[in-house]
């Protein structure tokens, strides 16, 4: 008898979270809210309100990275593919993985695709993304990781042919200078001489532009931001009123980064339940919430290079308003 394969078979799912990770909500807001410069990480704004809201951020006229990136791959997947060989592809916020898509078609059009590896924090996300994925591409295996991807990438298998670890999104510009070039050399890691990096980052540019994509006209944007309030109230019993604080939007020219804020309108104490802390706001205190870095090619370039990775390819759109990279180990 030949020997069947379930679509059971073909998708493994670990979960990585623990009960320690509710922990880390609650350092960052201890940490980030008790600073003379209150901040708080970009993370936190992802609970399925917030999801939601991205989502609808992506769909917003003056929000292009999105559309952009996604014009580019499919102009280009099948390039991606045949240059890498690739049969497996690692995602770092794998989500719904609609982009993801378009790269898969193209290895899988190019016979080469085996394995997908989609990270990500929301369990129900990576299990219907292979789920569905399985059944798309007979013959594909997927191995989903739910975790953290700056905490958990040792939990990546080995590799099983040449491999493609895709960071898309521009997600890369959420991260401080130092600690990107930091992320980058443990992407590097997941990288032999053979393996690719395939980076999406958002571009320097007209800083109006810019500044509109994160302060669309319908108010998706400033929901967005406010958003994390509202986990903060919920996951540690805070009181917050959203509608009390300004969404605040501007780039930053020398540093070359987005930044988004929360302004108060008034002086106001929050009380913060689970931390049994009370945090007191000035009038026009700006707490931020923020950065999303913009890349010139060169600063990319040096970026890769301070990793040990070398850049390949760089793919951007006819108005150079959103690059994708392809680097390999040097
Ligand atoms: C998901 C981090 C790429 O920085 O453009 C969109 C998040 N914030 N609008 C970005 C975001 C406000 C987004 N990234």
């Amino acid at each position: 008898m030949e020997p069947v394969t379930t679509l059971e078979d073909r998708v493994v799912v670990r979960n990585y979270l623990g009960a320690g990770d509710e922990r880390a909500l609650a350092d960052d807001v201890l940490d980030g809210l008790t600073r003379p410069f209150k901040e708080l990480p970009p993370k936190h704004f992802y609970d399925a309100a917030g999801a939601d809201l991205f989502d609808r951020i992506c769909e917003q006229p003056e929000y292009y990275p999105t559309r952009t990136e996604r014009a580019i791959l499919v102009e280009r997947s099948a390039e991606i593919a045949a240059l890498t060989g690739a049969s497996e592809l690692v995602e770092l916020g794998s989500g719904t993985a609609v982009k993801t898509r378009i790269l898969l078609q193209a290895m899988a059009d190019a016979g080469t695709l085996e394995r997908y590896v989609p990270i990500d924090v929301t369990e129900g996300m990576v299990r219907d993304v292979a789920e569905q994925l399985v059944e798309e591409h007979p013959g594909l295996a997927v191995h989903g990781i739910v975790g953290d991807f700056e905490r958990h990438l040792q939990h990546v298998p080995e590799p099983d042919g040449p491999r493609i670890v895709a960071f898309l999104g521009g997600t890369l510009g959420n991260f401080t200078p130092g600690s990107r070039r930091r992320f980058l050399r443990q992407l590097a890691k997941l990288l032999r001489p053979q393996d690719f990096l395939l980076l999406g980052t958002d571009l320097v540019k007209d800083p109006a532009i810019i500044e509109a994509a994160y302060d669309d006209a319908a108010g998706v944007t400033a929901a967005f931001n406010r958003n994390v309030l509202k986990v903060v109230n919920a996951e540690l019993d805070a009181d917050f009123d959203p509608e009390a604080f300004e969404h605040v939007a501007f780039y930053d020219h020398e540093r070359e980064w987005l930044e988004m804020r929360l302004r108060a309108s008034r002086k106001m104490s929050v009380h913060i339940g689970a931390l049994g802390l009370d945090i007191d706001f000035a009038p026009r205190e700006e707490l931020r919430t923020e950065i999303s870095a913009k890349f010139t090619p060169e600063r990319l370039r040096d970026d890769l290079a301070a990793a040990g990775l070398e850049l390949a390819e760089l793919l951007t759109d006819t108005d150079r308003m959103f690059a994708l990279s392809l680097s390999r180990p040097r």
